[in-house]
């Protein structure tokens, strides 16, 4: 018999991969679908199997983080080997515009998870996805013994479910660790993100969609790395003897600004024609530098990353290129019709 999952935030980048890394390894996942007007499943439609077809490996619960009941009954419903709590609100710009919310979802969320966990009396390991965003204005290179100091809502949200996690731990005994992940992008990287934001903008521009991209800070330094390889890192924390936390990141920095120079440039674009100054897209309190030092999850998970900021980049240009050229495509059979 394969092991049992549950993961919150399956729809999200991070949660339709680690869906695809367990299905794979013959994993069950039950994953927790919030309710929405529209869909929201279209990260993990390609895995969406017949509620009436025997032996599902995806099985989706609606419910909410803001919803403690609803969590223990689900728990003690699916009871699962593994908990990955991934569901967040998980924009930092948007988390100053609606820090209670933010506060709410990703901070409080956290504990109603690892409360549940308790009530319900099930025996399982959780995986809480901390952020690099907690070290916010301490110095790079930034390692698990680094002292947090947060610049938003979201990073203060995400320290107080970092804390909760080893809290619970300690008192409680419970296998909960902390994957505190440095920024990891995809082509399936939501579409406010600066790196998504500027790739897509690549292929709209290239087909002549759009010509301008306006975006805020462009001197920020980011640890870039690639979203598949690190949920790869969360599986391996679970599979440990005993729990902890571990820092996961590439430990190669670039700015906004080189990011934006190597998504142009793989589009044959100059990025100076193109981009402006908005200032709606700076934050309150920004956080300039996020370098990480990976040492431990190399020397105790054997985990390294492969690709870098500069591959990156290429790969989600190609990724958005090719998607809208299949829009245009479909869209051009259905005028056609
Ligand atoms: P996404 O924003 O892509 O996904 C967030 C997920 O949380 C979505 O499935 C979303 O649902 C769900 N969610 C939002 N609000 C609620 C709620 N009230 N109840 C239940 N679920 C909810 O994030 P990523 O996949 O990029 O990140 C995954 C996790 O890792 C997040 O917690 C994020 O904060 C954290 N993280 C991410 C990093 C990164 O660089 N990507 C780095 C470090 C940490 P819906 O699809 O309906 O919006
Ligand atoms: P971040 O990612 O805040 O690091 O949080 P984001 O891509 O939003 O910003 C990265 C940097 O780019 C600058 N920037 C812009 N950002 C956005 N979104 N839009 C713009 O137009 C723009 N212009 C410049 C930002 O100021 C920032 O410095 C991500 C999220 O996934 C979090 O959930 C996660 O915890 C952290 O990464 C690690």
């Amino acid at each position: 018999m394969g092991k049992t999952a549950l993961i919150t935030g399956v729809t999200g980048q991070d949660g339709s991969y680690l869906a695809e890394l367990l299905i794979a390894k013959e994993y069950t996942v039950h994953g927790l679908v919030r309710r929405s007007s529209s869909f929201n499943t279209e990260r993990i439609d390609h895995l969406y199997q017949d509620p009436q077809q025997p032996g599902r490996t995806l099985v989706l619960h609606h419910a909410d983080l803001s919803d403690g009941v609803a969590l223990v009954n689900l728990l003690r419903d699916v009871r699962p080997d593994e908990v990955y709590n991934l569901g967040a609100q998980s924009h930092v710009r948007v988390s100053f515009d609606a820090p209670m919310y933010t506060g709410d979802i990703t901070g409080l969320g956290t504990l109603r998870l690892l409360e549940a966990i308790r009530a319900s009396g099930i025996d399982t390991r959780i995986y809480q996805a901390s952020s690099s965003e907690m070290f916010g204005a301490a110095p790079p290179p930034q390692n698990e013994a680094t002292p947090f100091h947060p610049r938003s809502p979201y990073g203060c949200a995400k320290v107080y479910s970092y804390w909760s996690t080893v809290n619970y731990r300690e008192a409680y005994g419970m296998f909960a660790v902390n994957g505190i992940l440095f920024n990891h992008e995809s082509p399936r990287r939501g579409e406010t993100f600066v790196t998504r934001k500027i790739t897509r903008a690549v292929a709209r521009i290239k087909a002549g969609l759009q010509d301008r991209l306006y975006l805020g800070n462009l001197d920020a330094v980011r640890d870039w790395g690639y979203a598949p390889e690190y949920v790869e890192a969360m599986w391996r924390m679970l599979q440990r003897d005993e729990p902890d936390d571990y820092v996961v990141a590439t430990g190669v920095p670039a700015t906004v600004r080189d990011f934006l120079h190597a998504a142009f440039a793989a589009g044959g674009l100059d990025w100076a024609e193109h981009v402006r100054f908005d200032p709606k897209y700076e934050r309150p309190s920004e956080v300039d530098a996020l370098i990480g030092d990976a040492s431990k999850a190399r020397d105790l998970l054997g985990w390294r990353p492969e690709v870098r900021w500069r591959e990156l980049a290429g790969l989600m240009v190609r990724a958005d290129i090719d998607a809208l050229d299949a829009e245009l495509s479909g869209a051009r059979v259905r005028i056609d019709r």
